[in-house]
C-alpha cells in the first residue's frame, strides 16, 4: 500500500498478461474500485480487454487467505515464520542444499522475485529455484541467449504497427494478448496494405484478421522455417554486409535448414503452394516482424523452434530496425521480471551468468554469499520429479499453483501430498496447491501490492497499491526477507520496495566491464519519491547514458555477434498411434486466466465458456454430438470434458483450455493427459502434445443444479462449478439411480422456507425440481438421462432477479424457459451481455450490430467472434 484510502485513481499495471497495460483504479471507499484504461501508458493508450476491464470485480475479499496457518489452523506470523525457517533448517541439515527448493512465479512483482533469489542462492545456498517461466518462456530465454549471447528481447510493440507483414507464431494473439492485437488490428486498418499471417493447428480467433492461416502439423514450425530460410537464401536475400559485420553461423545454419526444406510440405502436412505463399510475402517484406508464443516455446523442440525463427531474421539483417525483428511476447505480467532478477535454475541474477567466473565472484561478495551455488539447479518438472523421490526436504511455493498447471498432473499431486515440508504462499484460499500445504502465508493481492513489472517490450512499470492490506496479509518480499532473518541472514533489511530495487538495479552493473545488454544501473540511486513516481520506464537505463530503444539497432548494442544456429527437425516426443490417434493442443480461452483464482469468481468471465470443453474437428468425433460428455485419456491419467466441434480444428488433433483446477472441475484438468518430456536445451515441458484417445462418457444422469450458494466439492464423476450473478451453477454427470441423486441434490440444495415444484418421471429418468422462498428463485434441479436437459441461463439469471416472480414465469420454472422468450445463446460480448442470436439479428450488418446491441464497443475483446458472426451471415 502507497498510502491509506485516497478516492483518487492510482496509476498501476494490469496484473495479468505481458502486455503489461496500465490501469487507472479508484478506490471507491467500500473495498472495490472502478477500472479504467491508463490513456498514458505506451503500452495501451487506455485500452484494456475483457479481464482487464473486470478487475473491479475480482477484488472481493470473500475467498482471500488473510491469516498464516500451520497444518489448517490459523497461527500467528510469528509462528508461522518460525515454522518455515525450521522447516528450511531441517531440509538443509538432512539433504544439504540441493534438498530444499523454490517454485516461484512471473507473477510476482521484481521485488518479490529478487528478494526470493536471494534468499534461495544467497542464504540457502541452492541453485534450486525455479519459476512457472520454465513451462512459458525457457526456450525463447534459451533460444535467444544462443542468438544473442543474452536473453534480450530486440523489437518494441510499436515494429508491430511499423511492420509491412507480421507473422504470428503458434499464438493466439486475440485471446492472449488482445491489447496488442487491436493495435495491429488498427495498424492495418489504417493501412490496408499491411499482411498478417498466423501459424497455428487450428483456426482460431486471431485468423479472423488474418490474409494467410498455415495450419500446420503439430510441432513441425522448424520444417517451415527451414524452408523458409533456404527460400531467403535462394532469392539473394542474405543481407552479406550485415551479416559480415554483425553474425557468424548462417553456413551451419543454411545447411541444417537445406536437409529438411525438401521435406517441409510432408513434415508440417501443408499444402506446398501455401509454404510458397508464406515464403514470397515474408521475402517481399523488409519489415516483418515474426511473433512467436506459446505454441512455440512449449514443445520439445522449443528452442530450436525458436532459434529457426530468429536464423531468418538474422540471415536477412532484418533486426533492430523499425517493423522488423523476432519477437517473443510474453506471458505473465512480470515474465520478465523474473528473467532479469534471474529467478530461474539456470541463471544468477541480473544476467549474470554460473559459467562466468568473475561474474559468480561479484555477485557471492555483493550478497556477503559465500555459498553461492556455482551450477544450475533443478528446473520445474526435474523438481517435482526430486519431490516425488523424497530428495527434497522443504519447498516453498509461491505465486503459482503447480497442482494444476505442471504436466503428468497426478504425478505432482501425489508428489505434494507425499512432500516432508510445503509452504504456499497465496492470496486465495481456494487454489488446489495450497490445499496440500503445511504452512499457508497470506500475500498481499494486485490491488494492495507495490513494485514493479516489465513487460514484452522491456518496459519497467510500476504496480501501486490502492487498496489497505487485508487481514493480516503481506508483501512476497516481507516474507521471504523475515524468514532469512531467522536463518540468521543480514541483507534482508529492506524498509521497501524501492531499496530492494536499487538493489537490483545495483546487481546488473556488476557485470562491467563485460558487457550485458541488460543494465538499469541508472537506476540504481532512484530516491524513494522518484520510484513512487516513476513513469513507465523501457530497459537498458545504464549508469553512463541513454541508450536506443531497439537493440542491435545497426552497430547494435550488444558485444560480440548474433548467432545463426543449425536447427534440425525433430518431431514431438510423443507419437499417436492406434490406441492413442489424437494429438491434444491445450491453452487458453479468452475471459480466463490460468488456474482461474481470480477469473473464475467473476461471473461476466465465465460466461463465455463456462465449462471444460473439449474441442475436435467433426470428422474426428466418431459420431458424438456437441454438449456430449467424453472421456479423454494418455498414458498417464484421464479427464471428462464437454464436447465442441469446430471445422477450425486441425483434424486429429483435439483441443482443451488448460484453465479449470479440481476447485471448478475436479474431472476437467487438462495437465492429467499432458507429458513431462521437456526440451533438450531449455527444460521447457511438450505443453502443447500429447497423445490421447476420446470416447463417449456414458454417465447414468446428468443433472445442473442451480443455487446461492456454491455445493459442496466431488458430488459426481464429473462436475463444473459456474460463478452466476445471484449464485451458481452446477453442470454434474454420475453413475448410479436417477432418483437418488436427485434426492441428494435437493437435499444439499432445501432451506427453510422453501417451497417446491416438482416432477418425476422415473421411467424416463427426468426428474425436476425449482425451489421458491419470499416469492424468489432461490434454486432448481434438473435431471435427466442424457445431456439434452433444458436450458438453464433464464434460470440462472432469476436467481439474481430482485423482484418476485411473475405468474407465467412460477409456470415456466420447469420448462427452463419463459414461453415466447428468446432462445439460449452462447455470450459473445462480455462488457455488454451480448449473445450470438443477438448480434446475427442484426442481418449480417457490422454497423447495427455496434449500434444496436453494442456488442464490441467496450473492450473489444469479441471482435473476432464478431466478425466470423457476420462473415458466416454473409452471402457466399
Ligand atoms: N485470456 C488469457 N490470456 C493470457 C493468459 C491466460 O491465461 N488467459 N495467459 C498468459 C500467458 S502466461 C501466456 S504464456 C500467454 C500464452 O499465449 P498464447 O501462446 O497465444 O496462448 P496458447 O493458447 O497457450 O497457445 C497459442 C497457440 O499455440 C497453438 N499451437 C499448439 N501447438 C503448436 C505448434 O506446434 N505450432 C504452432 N505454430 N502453434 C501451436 C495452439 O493451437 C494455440 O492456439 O497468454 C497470456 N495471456
Ligand atoms: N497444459 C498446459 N499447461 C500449462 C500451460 C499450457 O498452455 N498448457 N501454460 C503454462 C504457462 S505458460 C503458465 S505461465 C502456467 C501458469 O500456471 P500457474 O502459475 O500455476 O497459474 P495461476 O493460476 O496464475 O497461479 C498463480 C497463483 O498465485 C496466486 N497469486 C496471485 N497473486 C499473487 C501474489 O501476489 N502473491 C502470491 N503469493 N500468490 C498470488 C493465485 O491465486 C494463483 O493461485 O501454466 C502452464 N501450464
Ligand atoms: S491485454 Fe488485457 S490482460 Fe493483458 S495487460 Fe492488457 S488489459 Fe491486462
Ligand atoms: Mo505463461
Amino acid at each position: 500500500m502507497d498510502g491509506s484510502f485516497v478516492a483518487r485513481p492510482a496509476r498501476t499495471t494490469c496484473p495479468y498478461c505481458g502486455v503489461g497495460c496500465g490501469v487507472l483504479a479508484t478506490p471507491d471507499g467500500r473495498g472495490g474500485a472502478t477500472i479504467a484504461g491508463d490513456p498514458d501508458h505506451p503500452a495501451n493508450q487506455g485500452r484494456l480487454c475483457s479481464k482487464g476491464s473486470a478487475l473491479g470485480e475480482t477484488l472481493s475479499l470473500e475467498d482471500r487467505l488473510l491469516h498464516p496457518e500451520i497444518g489448517g489452523k490459523r497461527a500467528s506470523w510469528d509462528a508461522a515464520l518460525d515454522a518455515v525457517a525450521e522447516g528450511f533448517r531441517r531440509g538443509l541439515a538432512q539433504h544439504g542444499p540441493e534438498g530444499v527448493a523454490l517454485y516461484v512465479s512471473g507473477q510476482l512483482l521484481t521485488e518479490d522475485y529478487y528478494a526470493t533469489n536471494k534468499f534461495a542462492k544467497g542464504v540457502l545456498g541452492t541453485a534450486n529455484i525455479d519459476s512457472n517461466s520454465r513451462l512459458c518462456m525457457a526456450s525463447a530465454v534459451a533460444a535467444h541467449t544462443r542468438a544473442f549471447g543474452e536473453d534480450v528481447v530486440p523489437g518494441t510493440y510499436e515494429d508491430l504497427e511499423l511492420a509491412d507483414t507480421v507473422v504470428l507464431v503458434g499464438s493466439n494473439l486475440a485471446w492472449c494478448h488482445p491489447v496488442l492485437f487491436q493495435r495491429v488490428m488498427a495498424a492495418k486498418a489504417a493501412r490496408p496494405s499491411m499482411t498478417l499471417i498466423v501459424v497455428d493447428p487450428r483456426r482460431t480467433a486471431t485468423c479472423e484478421g488474418a490474409e494467410l492461416h498455415l495450419p500446420l502439423r503439430p510441432g513441425s514450425d522448424v520444417a517451415l522455417f527451414a524452408a523458409l530460410l533456404t527460400h531467403l537464401q535462394d532469392r539473394g536475400l542474405a543481407d552479406r554486409a550485415w551479416l559480415a559485420a554483425h553474425a557468424e553461423g548462417a553456413e551451419a545454419a543454411l545447411e541444417a535448414a537445406r536437409a529438411i526444406a525438401p521435406q517441409a510440405a510432408a513434415l508440417t502436412g501443408l499444402d506446398p503452394a501455401l509454404i510458397a505463399r508464406f515464403c514470397a510475402a515474408w521475402a517481399a517484406s523488409p519489415r516483418t516482424v515474426t511473433l512467436w508464443s506459446m505454441g512455440v516455446n512449449q514443445s520439445s523442440a522449443g528452442t530450436d523452434k525458436a532459434n529457426a525463427i530468429i536464423n531468418c531474421h538474422l540471415l536477412t539483417g532484418r533486426i533492430g530496425r523499425p517493423g522488423a525483428g523476432p519477437f517473443s511476447v510474453t506471458g505473465q505480467p512480470n515474465a520478465m521480471g523474473g528473467r532479469e532478477t534471474g529467478a530461474l535454475a539456470t541463471m544468477l541474477a541480473g544476467h549474470l551468468r554460473f559459467d562466468v567466473p568473475a561474474e559468480h565472484a561479484a555477485l557471492a561478495a555483493f550478497w556477503n554469499a559465500p555459498g553461492l551455488p556455482r551450477a544450475p539447479g533443478l528446473k520445474a518438472t526435474q523438481l517435482f520429479a526430486a519431490l516425488e523421490a523424497q530428495r527434497i526436504g522443504a519447498l516453498w511455493v509461491m505465486a503459482t499453483n503447480p497442482a494444476v498447471s505442471l504436466p503428468d498432473g497426478d504425478a505432482v499431486r501425489g508428489a505434494l501430498a507425499r512432500a516432508p515440508f510445503l509452504v504456499v504462499s497465496e492470496v486465495t484460499r481456494r487454489s488446489d496447491t495450497a490445499a496440500y500445504a503445511h504452512v499457508r502465508l497470506p500475500a498481499l493481492a494486485w490491488a494492495e501490492k507495490t513494485g514493479t513489472v516489465t513487460n514484452s517490450e522491456r518496459v519497467i512499470s510500476r504496480q501501486r497499491g490502492f487498496l489497505p492490506a487485508p487481514g493480516e496479509a503481506r508483501p512476497d518480499w516481507w516474507m521471504v526477507a523475515e524468514v532469512a532473518r531467522r536463518l540468521g541472514h543480514e541483507g534482508f533489511g529492506w524498509a521497501g520496495p524501492a531499496a530492494i530495487f536499487r538493489e537490483h538495479a545495483a546487481v546488473t552493473g556488476l557485470a562491467r566491464p563485460s558487457a550485458r545488454a541488460f543494465d538499469i544501473s541508472g537506476l540504481a540511486g532512484l530516491a524513494d519519491d522518484a520510484y513512487a513516481a516513476l513513469a513507465p520506464t523501457r530497459w537498458p537505463v545504464p549508469a553512463d547514458g541513454p541508450v536506443a530503444a531497439r537493440f542491435f539497432a545497426h552497430g547494435g548494442v550488444l558485444a560480440g555477434r548474433a548467432r545463426l544456429v543449425p536447427t534440425p527437425f525433430r518431431a514431438p516426443v510423443e507419437d499417436v498411434s492406434a490406441a492413442f490417434p489424437l494429438r491434444l493442443l491445450t491453452g487458453r480461452l479468452r475471459d480466463q486466466w490460468h488456474t482461474m483464482t481470480r477469473t473464475g469468481a467473476v461471473p461476466r468471465l465465465m460466461a463465455h465458456s463456462p465449462e471444460p470443453t473439449l474441442t475436435l474437428h467433426p470428422a474426428d468425433a466418431q459420431g458424438l454430438a456437441p454438449g456430449a460428455l467424453v472421456a479423454a485419456e494418455s498414458v498417464r491419467g484421464r479427464a471428462i470434458f464437454r464436447l465442441a466441434l469446430d471445422e477450425g480444428q486441425a483434424r486429429g488433433t483435439a483441443f482443451a483450455p488448460m484453465h479449470w483446477a479440481a476447485e471448478l472441475a475436479p474431472s476437467g484438468r487438462v495437465n492429467a493427459l499432458v507429458a513431462p518430456h521437456g526440451d533438450p536445451v531449455s527444460f521447457q515441458p511438450e505443453l502443447k502434445n500429447a497423445a490421447i484417445r476420446v470416447s463417449a462418457y456414458g454417465a447414468a444422469w446428468h443433472a445442473a443444479v442451480l443455487s446461492a450458494t456454491r455445493l459442496p466439492r466431488d458430488l459426481a464423476p464429473y462436475e463444473a462449478a459456474i460463478a452466476v450473478e445471484g449464485g451458481w451453477r452446477h453442470e454434474l454427470a454420475g453413475q448410479g439411480a436417477p432418483a437418488e441423486a436427485f434426492a441428494r441434490l435437493l437435499r444439499l440444495i432445501d432451506a427453510p422456507g422453501m417451497a417446491w415444484q416438482r416432477m418425476e418421471d422415473p421411467a424416463a429418468g427426468l426428474f425436476r425440481a425449482a425451489a421458491i422462498r419470499c416469492g424468489r428463485l432461490a434454486g432448481a434441479v434438473l435431471l435427466g438421462p442424457d445431456a439434452a436437459l433444458p436450458p438453464r441461463a433464464w434460470l440462472a439469471a432469476l436467481l439474481a432477479s430482485e423482484g418476485p416472480l411473475e405468474p407465467a414465469d412460477r409456470a415456466a420454472l420447469l420448462a427452463g424457459a419463459r414461453p415466447g422468450g428468446p432462445p439460449p445463446s452462447p455470450l459473445v460480448c462480455a462488457c455488454h451481455g451480448v449473445t450470438a442470436a443477438a448480434i446475427q439479428a442484426c442481418g449480417g450488418d457490422g454497423a447495427r450490430v455496434g449500434a444496436e446491441t453494442r456488442a464490441g464497443t467496450g473492450c473489444g475483446s469479441c471482435k473476432p467472434e464478431i466478425a466470423a458472426l457476420l462473415a458466416r451471415l454473409a452471402p457466399a
